[in-house]
């Protein structure tokens, strides 16, 4: 999905990118987002995460909800993981940013099970190593009933690069629907294979 971007340049200071909100669409419930390095030797570096439903970022309303942050190899080369859920995106040493590794990731918590439709991922908002948020995956997770991340609701691989000072949108599909995608994905894989063996 592409929107368009308004970008403003408010006199000496930073650039300032104002991007359409996403609207409202079919919705899946669950309570933490994931983004997952995918990549051997790239920095996952992170201006924000955001989780939308009927155009409010409940992820900043939520202020307060806890964030989680796995860093599986050579740990974090630095930023602050409370920036990824400030509302903006941050630049320089400010911006979240992991070392290379696949399976670094980053976790937000909503603070309870909330209806989600949309799901933004922000770049650095400098313009600058604008190729540190590529290649990656995106998911919604439900709660596992202790009040951990458990079974992903929505998984979706990114293997672009977030457009720059900008965001990328995820639209999430409702459960019924994506199960109906993936049955209708197995009949068209049936049909083919029963046309090769005609
Ligand atoms: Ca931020």
């Amino acid at each position: 999905m592409t929107y368009s971007s308004l970008k403003l340049a408010c006199g000496t200071a930073a650039l300032f990118t104002v991007a359409a909100l996403p609207t409202a669409h079919a919705q899946a419930d669950g309570r933490f987002v994931r983004i997952t390095n995918n990549a051997p030797n790239q920095f996952l570096q992170l201006g924000e995460l955001e989780a939308y439903f009927n155009g409010v970022n409940q992820l900043l309303a939520a202020n307060g909800g806890t964030i989680e942050s796995s860093v599986a190899v050579n740990g974090l080369q630095h930023g602050d993981i409370q920036r990824v859920i400030n509302g903006f995106l941050d630049n320089g040493a400010d911006v979240y940013n992991a070392n290379p590794a696949p399976g670094n990731s980053v976790t937000t918590d909503l603070g309870e099970t909330l209806s989600i439709d949309n799901i933004r991922v922000g770049q650095r908002g400098d313009g600058c190593c604008q190729d540190r948020l590529s290649n990656f995956t995106i998911e919604l997770l439900a709660d596992d009933g202790a009040g951990l991340p458990g079974a992903s609701v929505f998984s979706e691989n990114f293997p672009g690069i977030v457009p720059d000072s900008s965001y990328q949108n995820f639209v999430v599909p409702e459960p019924a629907s994506a199960a109906l995608i993936g049955l209708v994905g197995l009949g068209l894989l049936a049909r083919r294979r029963r046309a090769r063996t005609a």
